[in-house]
């Protein structure tokens, strides 16, 4: 089929079966226009809850889509694409987070959404990068276990130095692929620009950086500046974003490496599949589910 006809059956099916697409900044511009609802994990985890279409189109990551059937069990989440997944979210494991609780008293296991299902269940509150330092700063625990992602951990205890962080060495291999030394090539080849980092990248990054902060934050950030010229220092499917809202104002990335292999597989061809055949929706054990389910309550609950 081609693109536009693509799009079209898209649509009607859409209709036809009161279907809602729902797609992550990271996935590709074409796959962003055709969702309902375009946004972060938090941002979209809460549109799952708040609308009533009984099947949803996850265009995004598996721990994304896990983590939208958890929160709604009686909706059918169909992935656009199956083999999407983080590496990331399978950075840590039941038996070192066991090892962590059974070494420190007052402790709270707080878990990037970035992570499994299973991890999710063993902790206990999960936060994003848009509402992590709110989080934690309300957490009544001195001590806090920060998984899977080490960055983002370091990140928020230097907003939070009341708290006692144990970190866990998880990463995003895209965002500290970003090269302080290409960086400066960038900076100076643009001397106006505003540096903008999401808090995965290295610290000597964000240290650079004007502003650090989640997709949702950078995008904010980018339409209410003055400013018309931005590097980017996150995934580049942010661009369609911020070209969409600043249609006059320029971006740039630092490197072609700023790209996630995993988001990347979502195409029309995979979204068009998903509507048409309705395919395996997204399972969580009833168990892990129930528990993961007060770990990501917390965060809506803490984070607003
Ligand atoms: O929380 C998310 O959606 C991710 C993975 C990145 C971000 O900062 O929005
Ligand atoms: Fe995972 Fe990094 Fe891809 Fe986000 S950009 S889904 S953290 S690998």
């Amino acid at each position: 089929m081609k693109k536009e006809e693509l799009i079209s059956e898209i649509k009607r099916l859409k209709k036809e079966k009161r279907a809602l697409i729902v797609a992550h900044y990271y996935v590709e511009g074409e796959v962003q226009a055709v969702a309902d609802y375009v946004g972060d994990s938090y941002y979209l985890s809460k549109i799952c809850m708040e609308r009533e279409e009984p099947i949803i189109i996850f265009c995004g990551v598996k721990f994304m889509g896990e983590s939208a059937k958890i929160l709604n069990s009686k909706k059918k989440i169909i992935m656009a694409e199956l083999t999407a997944d983080c590496p990331m979210a399978h950075m840590i494991d039941i038996e070192k987070i066991e090892e962590v609780r059974n070494k420190y008293e007052d402790l709270a296991v707080v878990c990037y959404i970035n992570s499994t299902a299973e991890i999710k269940a063993c902790a206990d509150v999960v936060v994003t990068s848009s509402n992590a330092c709110d989080i934690v700063r309300k957490l009544p625990q001195k001590n806090i276990f920060f998984i899977p992602d080490e960055q983002l951990g370091r990140y928020i205890a230097g907003k939070v130095p009341q708290k006692h962080f144990i970190f866990h060495n998880g990463f995003c291999h895209v965002h500290t692929a970003i090269d302080i030394e290409r960086l400066k090539e960038v900076m100076i080849m643009h001397p106006d620009a505003k540096v903008l980092a999401h808090p995965e990248c290295k610290d000597e990054i964000t240290r650079l950086a004007d502003y650090t902060g989640s997709t949702a934050g950078i995008i904010d950030y980018a339409t209410k500046s003055e400013q018309q010229e931005f590097i980017i220092c996150t995934e580049i499917g942010i661009f369609y974003e911020l070209t969409r809202r600043n249609p006059n104002k320029q971006f740039y990335s630092v490197m072609p490496s700023q790209l996630c292999p995993n988001m990347k597989r979502v195409d029309l061809q995979h979204v068009y599949e998903a509507l048409k055949n309705e395919g395996q929706g997204v399972e969580v054990e009833e168990n892990i589910a129930r528990k993961a389910k007060h770990a990501l309550s917390m965060m809506h609950e803490l984070g607003n």
